[in-house]
């Protein structure tokens, strides 16, 4: 059993000083019979292990932050702009404590939502110059752990500005101008955040992309965000294995129509970027093409190590992220300058408490949201020290985090449930070998926390004494909107807990789109208002950025999310209500995988869905029909589909079971039921439910059948 009120640190963070207006709607019992509303059903143990609440013991911290939510979401723009003004330094800031009128305008029905318009700054300048300025050119602002232990290199703030004005005048010699898009394909190398904050600097839109996606993602990506500008690596080195960065951008550009767009490719050679006396790499090894690529490491010794940051509008683009959704195409959303910094700078120091002298751990790859906000942006706006790790938890053992937690003592780690539960399996020795009392709060990202996980992150890693946030939020949203703040708000193991600070949170009927009241209820989730992180759009689709956020529910900012809001008013999510999978923390569209499928020239047909899977969340099966004329062996074919999906999408999307059947269950209408391909898939058959809309219900015995061979 876990306790919910462990000991916490004090939050010393200080949040607006408002008058105490109690909030009643977070304990707005409702008066129901208890036993009566079940949990929902994938997450029944949640229930039982998570603690009542009672409200009248709360401590004054808890009531403090009702108080503070309340007034923040009901001064909107009131708290916002007092954040922004000691959060961040402005070149130019029209508004005053008294005067915060057009801090936000637009709204939720056009989805022309903008923060702090007309107000001038740079995030690079306010992410390394400030601090230099303010006395800390010597603290360390990033920490490089590199693939092998003990691989290790420290960039101080003045190291960084050198550095990234380096690359931003080395960018700006090979012609990247402002509202220009950069694609960055690289590792995790220490210029991988450098490049990123050189795009900011000089006022470059970056869009990153993972370097575990294919060279057909890469060049769908480059393709529809017409980026000329291409940065990458010969090479990068992960648990050991070398992956051919370069070779894959080459690939790309020769896919869709990215020959006629990209116009410069910049490589780093990795060994030459991370130890000073690495030779350099023999260039017809790297199949260089002279009029396109440019060798980044014979540039930059060149270039003048200052570099003027940009002046940007708050509402300028800072970047673009691709993202899963519920259709083949991945999404770009679109990241503005003003709000999203002061949103990742704010969040990190609510829900890590962060302090300067503090060394943060996210060990996510700067391909996600969660690398752009809190291994880059968030860290480093808060003058504090980020920790870059190129390698995996289990290379070369299941102690690496740990090792590292000891060497570099690190006081706030973060990772996702899935490495958790990869690391719960080697035991509780391994976490016990090394010293981790440096550690202060444990963060969790991406997908619900289990139990037992968290039960393990708590008690062995955190050995009571550190607290568990489990914070919730996505790519559209910037940075956290639902997590515990330590000192402030109770944990409660598999909850998410409470909305942040200006966050105005409400569970929707799904059916009629009504906010529901009180407790101990379930629906969807969403938000009543803007906050600075929000996502402005999907680059060059508003539409699509309409259909799939605002216009589901007109008047709220649908997450695709469920929820189910226990008797205490803490959230707990209980997964996508669209189709998008989330396997290993990583999102991926169900509707992506099926376009890679059916590319096979024998298939005819596919469908994909998730089941639930002990390490990774959810694993990805998918069922596919052949054609008619298809001779292939079925063995044969399952490999070149599992290629496929590799080469479209990339390794992390292979599905882990792809089952060749001669029919799918569809509806005489023809749409497929894919609740009951989820259901054959996860072996509950049993529960089908009403399957007399089939156009054929023999198919079902089909594919119980062909599941439990596979089994
Ligand atoms: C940050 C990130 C977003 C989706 C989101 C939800 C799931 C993220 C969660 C969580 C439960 C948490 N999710 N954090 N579910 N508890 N603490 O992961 O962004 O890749 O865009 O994914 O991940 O389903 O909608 P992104």
């Amino acid at each position: 059993r876990v306790s919910a009120f462990a000991p916490n640190p004090p939050n010393r963070n200080v949040q607006v000083k408002s008058k105490h207006v109690l909030s009643t709607r977070l304990f707005a019992t409702v008066e129901k019979d208890e036993a009566a509303v079940d949990a929902p059903d994938h997450m029944p143990e949640l229930r039982d292990i998570a603690p009542t609440i009672d409200p009248k013991s709360s401590n004054t911290a808890f009531l403090r932050y009702m108080s503070d939510h309340a007034f923040s979401v009901a001064n909107n723009a009131k708290y916002w702009n007092e954040r922004a003004q000691s959060l961040l330094s402005w070149e130019h800031y029209p508004f005053t404590s008294e005067n915060c009128e057009g801090v936000v305008t637009g709204g939720f029905e056009y989805g022309d939502v903008a923060w702090f318009s007309g107000a001038k700054l740079n995030v690079c300048y306010n992410a390394i110059d400030r601090h230099v300025q303010n006395g800390k050119a010597d603290q360390v602002a990033m920490i490089w752990e590199g693939d092998e232990p003990g691989q290790v290199l420290k960039f101080t703030y003045s190291d960084m500005l050198r550095r990234v004005s380096e690359i931003a005048n080395a960018l700006k010699s090979q012609g990247v101008k402002k509202g220009d898009v950069v694609t960055i394909y690289m590792p995790m190398i220490p210029q991988l955040p450098m490049t990123i904050l050189a795009c900011a600097r000089i006022g470059a839109v970056h869009s990153v992309v993972f370097a575990g996606f294919s060279s057909e993602a890469l060049s769908a990506r480059i393709s529809a965000s017409k980026s000329k500008f291409v940065v990458t690596t010969d090479n990068g080195v992960r648990g050991g294995k070398t992956i051919p960065l370069k070779k894959i951008v080459d690939d790309a550009i020769e896919r869709n129509d990215c020959k006629d767009i990209v116009k410069n490719v910049m490589v780093f050679e990795r060994e030459r970027s991370i130890a000073s006396d690495a030779v350099t790499a023999d260039p017809s090894a790297m199949n260089w093409i002279s009029d396109r690529d440019v060798n980044m490491n014979d540039l930059l010794p060149k270039q003048r190590p200052y570099c003027t940051p940009e002046t940007m509008d708050a509402e300028d683009e800072l970047f673009i992220l691709y993202t899963s959704g519920s259709t083949g195409q991945p999404k770009g959303l679109v990241h503005t300058t003003g709000g999203y910094s002061l949103y990742a700078a704010h969040t990190i120091q609510t829900t890590f408490d962060l302090q300067p002298n503090d060394v943060f751990a996210c060990v996510a790859d700067c391909g996600w949201i969660t690398g752009h906000t809190y291994v880059v942006y968030a860290p480093l706006l808060s003058g504090s020290t980020t920790v870059l790790f190129e390698s995996t938890p289990l290379y070369p053992d299941a102690g690496r985090y740990w090792d590292m937690v000891e060497r570099h003592k690190i006081s706030l780690f973060y990772t996702a449930p899935t490495a958790i539960r990869s690391l719960v399996r080697f035991g509780d020795d391994i976490p016990k070998k090394y010293d981790l009392s440096s550690l202060r709060i444990l963060g969790s990202v991406g997908e619900p926390i289990n139990p037992a996980a968290w039960q393990w992150y708590y008690e062995t890693v955190g050995q009571e004494r550190c607290t568990v946030v489990d914070t919730y939020w996505q790519t559209e949203t910037g940075g956290h909107i639902v997590t515990n703040i330590p000192g402030v708000t109770p944990m409660k193991p598999g909850s998410c807990t409470l909305p942040l600070y200006g966050i105005d949170l409400v569970v929707l009927d799904p059916m009629t789109g009504e906010a529901i009241e009180g407790n101990d209820v379930e629906g969807v989730l969403a938000i009543r208002s803007p906050w600075p992180g929000i996502a402005r759009t999907c680059l060059g689709d508003h539409a699509r950025y309409l259909s799939t956020y605002l216009r589901p529910y007109p008047g709220y900012y649908f997450t695709g999310d469920a929820v189910y809001r226990d008797k205490d008013g803490f959230y707990f999510i209980t997964g996508r209500v669209d189709d998008v999978l989330n396997v290993s923390g990583h999102r991926i569209g169900t509707a992506e995988v099926e376009s890679a499928l059916v590319k096979h020239p024998s298939v005819a047909q596919a469908a994909v869905v998730g089941r639930p899977h002990p390490i990774k969340g959810e694993a990805i099966i998918a069922y596919a029909t052949p054609t008619e004329s298809n001779t292939e062996d079925e063995e044969e074919l399952v490999k070149e589909l599992r290629l496929l999906v590799r080469s479209e999408i990339g390794p992390f999307a292979s599905p882990d079971v792809i089952c060749v059947t001669p029919s799918l269950p569809m509806t005489r209408s023809g749409k497929i039921m894919r609740r009951v391909l989820r259901k054959i898939s996860a072996g509950e058959a049993d529960q089908l439910g009403d399957v007399s809309t089939l156009a054929d219900p023999g198919v079902v015995d089909v594919l119980i059948e062909l599941m439990e061979k596979q089994a």
